[in-house]
């Protein structure tokens, strides 16, 4: 059977979309031969035994069981790499994703040499629904920090709702981070030329029932993938050198946390922000030292260089601070919680201090 769309469907406890979902894509897909691969990783909630029974029922749904939890992305890339299909699909089985969108983003392959469809949630004319605070907050610290590590510029890089050829997924499966949640990221990051994309507005509709999965571990998973997309290519030596900064940094960072927190009994939230400006202020030193001793900003310069630094690194510390306790909200151990928090902190203090503080021109 030739089939023009895959679509994957990754499930972890979904037993009251499943049936609700492959109806509305099949009233959708009217025109279209496609097929679903349900990937599920050992759901308790009776997914599995409906997966199995839907798969028996009908040619063009099939299910992978894994038996031990292995995460999101990784379910995404199995069920991809499955794909009978030139062009696969990844939505979630919740029906936060509307369907219809599916052969509007189908029809875009067939007139561009296009890569790859992203359903955006902030792009123009996409709804966002009811997106609790919290949620947006971390889609915009995510969104933020994706830019590190992509080349080209997505309103929505976290997107759950894309649909690609199969062959581009085939070329960059060796090279995928395949940890954590966000597989779209994953791909964008981990192609050596820019994917050529389009971006469809996507009206993002409330889980319609079951729970959702994202947690802190997920954050944490985040910063690996960045970590991973950041230090695995090659690096210039002044990131490097910027790094080993951050390092002492993380150091100087942690014995001020600890100090507050466990001696002083300070609040954490207190304590991190007390350790993140006294971090910040030895890491201008000896960045302006080390760092960009060929920029050395020196007299009146190093005065401005130090402001500039604090405020470009506030912006940066206002999102390690509020990363690091939605964190240890979340019940992580807060030593994971303040390093986590700081490195964020130091990705974007480079990004911005070389724009700001130790601008090309002038000072050298
Ligand atoms: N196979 C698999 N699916 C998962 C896992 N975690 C989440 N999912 C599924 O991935 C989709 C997105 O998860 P969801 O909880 O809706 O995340 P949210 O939309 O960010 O709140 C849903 O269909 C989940 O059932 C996992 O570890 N394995
Ligand atoms: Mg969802």
């Amino acid at each position: 059977m030739f089939y023009e769309l895959t679509i994957v469907v990754p499930t972890l406890n979904e037993v009251g979309n499943i049936e609700l979902l492959c109806n509305k894509i099949a009233r959708a897909l009217k025109e279209i031969s496609w097929e679903i691969i349900f990937v599920d990783d050992n759901s308790t909630d009776g997914t599995k035994e409906l997966l199995t029974h839907i798969s028996n029922k009908h040619e063009h749904v099939s299910a992978i069981h894994r038996t031990d939890r292995k995460g999101l992305s990784s379910a995404c890339i199995e069920g991809m790499l499955a794909s009978k299909a030139p062009i696969v699909a990844v939505m979630d089985a919740d029906l936060q994703h509307d369907e219809g969108l599916l052969p509007l983003m189908l029809a875009e392959f067939s007139t561009t040499s296009l890569d790859i469809a992203v359903a955006s949630r902030f792009a123009a004319g996409a709804e966002l629904g009811a997106f609790s605070a919290k949620r947006a907050l971390l889609s915009n610290i995510g969104n933020f920090l994706s830019r590190l590590v992509i080349k080209v510029q997505l309103t929505d890089p976290l997107s759950g709702f894309f649909m690609l050829r199969t062959d581009v997924l085939k070329r960059l499966s060796q090279r995928l981070y395949g940890k954590g949640f966000k597989i779209l990221l994953d791909i964008f990051a981990s192609s050596n030329k820019p994917l050529n994309f389009v971006e469809v507005p996507l009206k993002f509709s409330t889980r319609h029932s079951g729970e959702s999965k994202l947690d802190g571990t997920i954050a944490l998973e985040f910063v690996g993938l960045l970590c991973h997309k950041l230090f695995g290519k090659i690096i210039p030596l002044r990131f490097i050198l910027f790094c080993l900064v951050g390092l002492t940094g993380v150091g100087v960072h942690l014995m001020v946390l600890s100090s507050f927190h466990l001696f002083i009994n300070t609040e954490f939230v207190w304590s991190q922000t007390i350790a993140t400006y006294t971090a910040m202020t030895s890491n201008y030193f000896l960045n302006n030292s080390f760092t960009y001793r060929d920029k050395k900003l020196q007299g009146k310069r190093l005065i401005i260089g130090l402001l500039t630094f604090y405020l470009v690194c506030s912006a940066a510390a206002v999102l390690n601070v509020a990363f690091a306790n939605l964190l240890y909200q979340s019940n992580i151990h807060w030593v994971i919680a303040g390093t986590a928090g700081a490195f964020i902190g130091a990705v974007l203090n480079y990004g911005l201090s070389s724009m700001f503080t130790w601008r090309k021109s002038k000072h050298i």
